[in-house]
């Protein structure tokens, strides 16, 4: 079988390879490069697997093939859970412009919490993980196909950037019980702890008992 990675996010592509490979998906992994005609959808839903589902149906219909859709982002304590389904689009929402949409986003949520003590910089990662698979993309499959699952990371933000791997809020998210953030830890040590790597794990068991 051939499943797709429905996401533009270039930096999301390795991380999903990586956990659906060591979660034994065995599947061909494809990106959207191969599909440059694929439709591009707004996240206009206002939970997270609302948003990776309308990723993925639009990749599995135009393909035909089975799709996977991560919908993701950080939802902060202080800020009443914000800036949740919008972190990919924070600091537009703040009419701040930039060129590194990821850099200005986090400046902004570390602006926010200029002022909030260390004991309540508590936060979390969460991802939906979402499969859709078309209809007919199995044998005597007629029925369209939908799974979500669901991975949360919690940790705590700091004040500094440290570390330089991963992306978006990856330099200032400390995980529990860590004292590296997870722009300090390598791809594997992050995927084993990581909010997508806990909701693709349970999406890739599903994945092998429909295939
Ligand atoms: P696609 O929708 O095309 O997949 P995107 O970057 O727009 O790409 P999301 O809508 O899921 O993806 O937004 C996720 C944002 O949340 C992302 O831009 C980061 O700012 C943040 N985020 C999610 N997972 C993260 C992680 O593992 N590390 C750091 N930041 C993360």
């Amino acid at each position: 079988t051939t499943v797709v990675l429905a996401t533009r996010n270039a930096k999301k592509v390795p991380e999903l390879r990586a956990i659906l490979g060591e979660a034994g998906l065995d599947a061909d992994v494809v990106g959207l490069g191969d599909y440059p005609d694929a439709p591009e959808v707004a996240e206009t839903e206002s939970t997270f697997a609302g948003n990776a589902l309308l990723k993925a149906r639009a990749v599995a219909r135009h393909t035909g093939l089975p799709a996977v859709a991560d919908d993701s982002g950080l939802r902060v304590d202080a800020l009443n859970g914000m800036p949740g389904v919008l972190s990919a689009r924070w600091s537009g929402r703040f009419g701040r412009q930039a060129g590194d949409m990821d850099a200005a986003n986090l400046d902004l949520v570390l602006d926010q919490l200029a002022d909030t003590p260390e004991e309540r910089r508590g936060a979390e990662f969460v991802a939906a993980a979402v499969l859709v698979v078309p209809r007919g993309a199995r044998p005597a499959a007629e029925e369209e196909i939908e799974e979500v699952a669901e991975g949360v990371l919690r940790g705590r933000l700091i004040g500094d950037r440290r570390g330089e791997n991963g992306f978006g809020y990856d330099p200032v998210f400390v995980p529990d019980g860590e004292m590296r953030t997870t722009a300090q830890m390598s791809a594997a040590e992050k995927n084993a702890i990581s909010h997508r790597g806990i909701a693709f794990r349970k999406l890739a068991r599903r994945f092998r008992e429909l295939f």
